[in-house]
């Protein structure tokens, strides 16, 4: 399907000073919130430079302002961190391309916010685990990224999404998403409407702790999806982490919690058939282990021991905003087939079963590394 995105993305590469003759613009990656091209341009010598052009969605994301300041201000400084470790700062931060008028992002005629990345080449992106060694070295890159923001300046950050990761809230959400009934659906998700009542309790485990000083507020990425890290072609380290726009203050613990809830799974975020999705003690075990590696020294006893709520309870949130959103009837998520969220907040919902039924081996496995 066409969309507006398409009509305009075009007029946008327009607006920055990318250098070529621009020879295509395609769809790209798997996002469920920003639309994302790649665009090609061709240079006078011949060669081929891709770029990643993004339309910011502003029903998500209300000030792209505010949303564009974070991103600059955090890239500088990694830039900067990594210059000063002797790193390859063009390859180890995401740049954001100024526009023509020295702008952050581009406004289209139709009032889209469009922003530029230099693509970052000879990397992957993984939707999926193929070999334990990528989600470790994905989680070296997470924890790193962790480990070098809890020396930024909190106080910089704009919340882009208000109060995003607050399970308790996300949970009240989902009770008015019942009681609205706004496509008419409750009646036929019933099962997973108990399901996420019968964890009421659990909603506040990690929020409470922070409220009452348990637990540190850090600067944090807030969408640690394995698709959301890059990884090195030839040597398969963890080079770049990507997809900025949720970086504000939030718990480690959630960072750490939503690569879980994504790459410990044996099958997709979104696989239909339930048998095949299984929560795996294996990754889990080298994830913990690549992200205390990096990101160890930085944490409190506290963040450290409460690392298995932050997988269950980053699971158990995802599948609860899912299903928030089935039942509003895809207002949020993109979707791509009929009951797709459905499906999704079901596999996540799998998830947290499997972690409630292996809760002591997860603890003797997070024990084991600290
Ligand atoms: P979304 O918010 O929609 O998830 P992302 O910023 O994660 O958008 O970008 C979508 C996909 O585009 C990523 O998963 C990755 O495959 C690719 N991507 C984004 N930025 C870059 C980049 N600078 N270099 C190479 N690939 C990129
Ligand atoms: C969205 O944009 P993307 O696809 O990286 C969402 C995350 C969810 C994730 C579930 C801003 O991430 O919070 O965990 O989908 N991002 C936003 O796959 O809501
Ligand atoms: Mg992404």
């Amino acid at each position: 399907m066409k969309t507006i995105a398409e009509d305009y993305v075009l007029e946008a590469c327009g607006a920055f000073p990318l250098e070529g003759q621009l020879v295509g613009a395609v769809r790209y990656g798997q996002g469920h919130i920003n639309d994302t091209f790649c665009v090609y341009l061709q240079t006078e010598a011949g060669d081929c430079l891709r770029y990643i052009m993004q339309r910011i969605n502003t029903d998500t994301f209300k000030d792209p302002d505010g949303l564009m300041e974070n991103i600059v201000g955090v890239t500088d400084f990694l830039r900067d961190a990594s210059r000063k470790s002797g790193g390859n700062p063009d390859r180890e931060t995401m740049t954001v391309v100024r526009t023509k008028d020295g702008k952050n992002y581009y406004r289209d005629s139709v009032g889209s916010c469009w922003r530029v990345y230099p693509f970052v080449e000879n990397t992957v992106c993984l939707q999926s685990v193929e070999k334990p060694e990528q989600f470790y070295e994905s989680a070296r890159a997470f924890g790193n990224f962790q480990r070098l923001l809890s020396d930024f300046d909190a106080s910089k950050l704009h919340e882009t999404i208000y109060k995003f990761h607050d399970t308790r809230n996300r949970y009240k959400a989902f009770e008015e998403a019942v009681l609205r009934d706004a496509a008419g659906r409750s009646s036929s998700v019933q099962a997973e409407i108990d399901f996420v009542r019968a964890r009421i309790k659990d909603v506040g485990y990690l929020m409470d702790k922070l409220d009452r000083g348990e637990l540190p507020l850090r600067v944090t990425h807030n969408d640690t999806k394995l698709n959301n890290v890059l990884l090195d072609k030839d040597s398969g380290k963890g080079i770049v982490v990507i997809d900025l726009d949720t970086v504000m203050p939030g718990l480690s613990l959630h960072d750490y919690g939503d690569s879980i809830r994504f790459g410990a799974n044996t099958n997709a975020e979104d696989e239909p058939d339930l048998a095949k999705v299984n929560f795996s003690q294996e990754l889990f075990d080298i994830y913990t282990k690549g992200f205390l590696e990096t990101a160890g020294a930085s944490l409190t006893k506290a963040e450290k021991d409460n690392l298995p709520w932050g997988a269950r309870l980053m699971t158990l949130e995802c599948g609860i905003r899912f299903l928030t959103d089935h039942l509003d009837g895809d207002k949020y998520f993109r979707t791509h087939r009929p009951n797709h969220n459905l499906d999704r907040a079901r596999t996540q919902f799998k998830l947290v079963q499997d972690m409630e039924a292996q809760w002591d081996e997860l603890n003797a496995i997070v024990a084991k590394y600290i």
